[in-house]
């Protein structure tokens, strides 16, 4: 078992994971903002960032390209101008460790040039180009397990082995590849993918047996917040997912999560910490 590295170099940041720490979801697709230049939703843009560092967030992420199951690709210029406003302020004004939700090579190297301290991609590198832009570009990178694209994924996922199985298997492999393109281990993060190519008892399953993942000596990294396999189990609409998300969220952290993506930031930092300090009692030699 090889060690897991605590602390991550994310630019002019760093990042302690010798504790669990929160990532805050700042999205930035049409939904909830318009094209480039639309100052209103650029301005809510960054009170919402504000607030969830203030509550707590190490992170924030950013993402313009919907990953939602079914999702239409979008262009590089439209991730682009949706993407690089909203970092340049992240960056400039709030001096914030930003995150980059995508899979483009071209995005990776443009936000890495204008001050953002991580790569998120589900995708884990497997677009052409972004296994270099991400060795070129020096941050950490996130590697995500999914199976097929957004546009298809959910469409009776099916898994030859223990969902767990497969996606350390998957993760093994592309920190292999990743390692052979000079993107370092140090600077890797794996995170399962709950919701993406999985029914429910997958991501059930998957967060029961998360454990199994620690022994890639990396950190772990989940996104869970207002996920279905919430709404599946509890009869609950997206808005009323929080407790249950709180729940997962506290499992999470007992069975290795270091970075937790979540929307409700305040919440789970108080659901991490307690979780955290149970943990940590009794384990004093
Ligand atoms: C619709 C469906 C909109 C799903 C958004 C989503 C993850 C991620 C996302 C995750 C990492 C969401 C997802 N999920 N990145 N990006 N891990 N690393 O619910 O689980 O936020 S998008």
């Amino acid at each position: 078992m090889t060690t897991t590295a605590n602390i991550l170099h994310c630019g002019r940041h760093r990042l302690d994971l010798s504790y669990p720490r929160v990532m805050g979801i700042l999205n930035v697709t049409p939904d909830s903002f318009s094209d480039g230049g639309c100052h209103v939703a650029l301005d809510d843009a960054l009170h919402h960032a504000e607030k969830m560092l203030a509550e707590g967030a190490a992170v924030i992420d950013v993402g313009g390209e919907s990953t939602r199951p079914g999702a239409s690709p979008v262009s590089v210029q439209q991730e682009m101008d949706r993407v690089m406003p909203v970092v340049e302020r992240l960056v400039g004004e709030l001096d914030a460790l930003v995150s980059v939700d995508t899979s483009t090579p071209e995005v990776m190297q443009e936000v890495s040039a204008q001050g953002a301290g991580m790569i998120n991609d589900v995708r884990a590198l497997r677009r052409p180009g972004a296994l270099a832009a991400a060795a070129h570009c020096g941050l950490p990178v996130c590697l995500m397990h999914m199976l097929g694209e957004p546009a298809d994924m959910q469409q009776a996922p099916h898994y030859d082995e223990p969902v767990e199985q497969a996606v350390l298997h998957f993760l093994a492999e592309r920190v292999a590849v990743c390692e052979a393109a000079g993107v370092r281990r140090e600077r890797l993060l794996l995170d399962p993918g709950f919701g993406f190519a999985k029914t429910v008892e997958h991501n059930l399953r998957l967060l029961n047996r998360m454990a199994t993942l620690k022994e890639l000596g990396l950190p772990l990294m989940v996104g869970m917040s207002r996920k279905s396999m919430i709404g599946k189990v509890l009869g609950r609409a997206v808005e009323e997912r929080l407790p249950g998300g709180l729940a997962l969220t506290s499992l999470a952290v007992e069975r290795g999560a270091r970075l937790l993506r979540v929307h409700d930031v305040g919440p789970s930092v108080d659901a991490i910490n307690m979780t955290w300090n149970v943990l940590q009692e009794g384990t004093e030699l």
